[in-house]
């Protein structure tokens, strides 16, 4: 039985693309509702138990919150589960979904960072992230091997951030982490990838960074 499933996201946000990447890659149909964060309506407050995006509804009833959770969520609900099936992979998997959350964090520090000093230091730390994460790479083309998993999902939008980024200064974030970098790029070219953010995605996170006053706003277009 296939389930209504209504997600409600913010344009920038990388945490709710994890989804959308699941929803593209198997064509499973979905609605999707952007609000402005700084201006939360009214039904959002009501929805959301945390004021956070992404949430999903599914059949117009049950909402639930947290991106990891939520990618778990609408693979389960349009099997087969995008994890692999050994249980002590899945784990690793988990865990590893986990860590990229925590280096969407360290990109958000990057990205906001409004000097050279603080930039710097975000950039080392996931620089360090990112080494830690190589460790861990042992198959291509995606991190499982041949198929597309949960964990694909979970760190391609930050590898598409990363790009943006290089685009206009040069970060060379994945230049001491040749897996990580292979994978990064295999990911980029996925249509269900580029399909997952809005067309204008790359205007709207430059505006947000001149918005914020980053020190990287003066590498990018106005
Ligand atoms: N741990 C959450 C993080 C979600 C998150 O931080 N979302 C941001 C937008 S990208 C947000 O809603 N921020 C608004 C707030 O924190 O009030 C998840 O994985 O879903």
């Amino acid at each position: 039985m296939s389930h209504h499933l209504r997600l409600v996201s913010f344009k920038l946000c990388p945490f709710v693309q994890r989804s959308v990447i699941v929803l593209n890659y198997c064509q499973i149909p979905y609605e999707i509702d952007y609000i402005d964060l700084m201006n939360p309506p009214d039904w959002f407050k009501a929805l959301s138990p945390l004021g956070k995006v992404p949430i999903v509804q599914v059949d117009h009833e049950r909402v639930i919150f947290e991106s990891a959770v939520i990618m778990e969520l609408v693979s389960e609900l349009n099997p087969p589960l995008l994890h692999p099936h050994d249980l002590l992979d899945k784990a690793h998997n988990r865990a590893w979904i986990e860590y990229g959350s925590a280096m969407l964090g360290t990109q958000y520090e990057l990205v906001i960072a409004q000097d050279e000093p603080s930039f710097s230091k975000a950039l080392n730390t996931l620089k360090e992230q990112l080494g830690r994460v190589e460790q861990q790479m042992h198959a291509t083309p995606f991190f499982n091997g041949e198929q597309l998993n949960l964990i694909d999902a979970a760190y391609a939008p930050l590898f598409m951030r990363l790009a943006a980024l290089d685009k206009h200064h040069a970060l060379h974030a994945l230049a001491n982490t040749p897996k990580v970098k292979a994978w990064a790029e295999h990911l980029l070219a996925l249509d269900a990838v580029k399909t997952s953010v809005v067309d204008d995605f790359e205007p709207l996170f430059y505006q947000m960074l001149h918005k914020r006053k980053s020190y990287l706003a003066q590498f990018v277009p106005a």
